[in-house]
């Protein structure tokens, strides 16, 4: 039984974009815990989570934020546990003030960031980092894996069948 997946979210505005997360968790079969916690507003919260998620039997965080989102590596900074940063797109930079927050980490504390509003791909790259101590869960990433080269697959023979009617 893989670990469980601990999601953190700067507000809950950044829902909308998350949702995807959380269905490819529930699709992975990856039972989590979300909560919104801010960096800015409420950083002592925010260092509690990280000091305990370990010890409350997660094995990785997930961590989304928009606008100068340091919650990823505020969590990063305070545990041993995989950290994946989600940028979320939003404010006057589109999501790059976000992205180069989370991307941007000094040595030592390394945060894993997925692009601009990548929450599905999160959820993958946990999956990937729990499965290696779950083999039903590995099993699922490779179902999942085999029908993306299978989706890659049906779009190659539409384009075929574009083309010779082009001909
Ligand atoms: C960030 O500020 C949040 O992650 C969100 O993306 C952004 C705006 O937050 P709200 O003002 O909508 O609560 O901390």
């Amino acid at each position: 039984m893989a670990k469980r997946v601990l999601v953190v979210m700067g507000s809950d505005s950044d829902f909308p974009v998350m949702e995807a997360c959380f269905r490819m968790l529930q699709d992975m079969g990856l039972s989590y815990e979300a909560i919104v916690c801010s960096a800015h507003r409420t950083p002592d919260a925010a260092a509690d989570l990280a000091k305990t998620a370990q010890e409350k039997g997660f094995g990785v965080v997930i961590a989304a934020a928009g606008l100068a989102a340091h919650l990823p590596g505020v969590i990063a900074a305070y545990t041993i546990l995989p950290v994946i940063g989600v940028p979320i797109r939003g404010g006057a930079l589109n999501g790059q003030d976000a992205l180069y927050s989370i991307v941007q980490m000094p040595a030592g504390i390394p945060v894993a960031t997925v692009a601009i509003d990548g929450a599905a791909n999160a959820a993958i790259l946990a999956a990937q980092i729990l499965a290696g101590a779950d083999d039903s869960l590995a099993e699922r990433l490779k179902n999942y894996k085999d029908n993306l080269a299978a989706a890659v697959a049906a779009r190659n023979e539409r384009l075929q069948n574009k083309l010779s009617e082009l001909r």
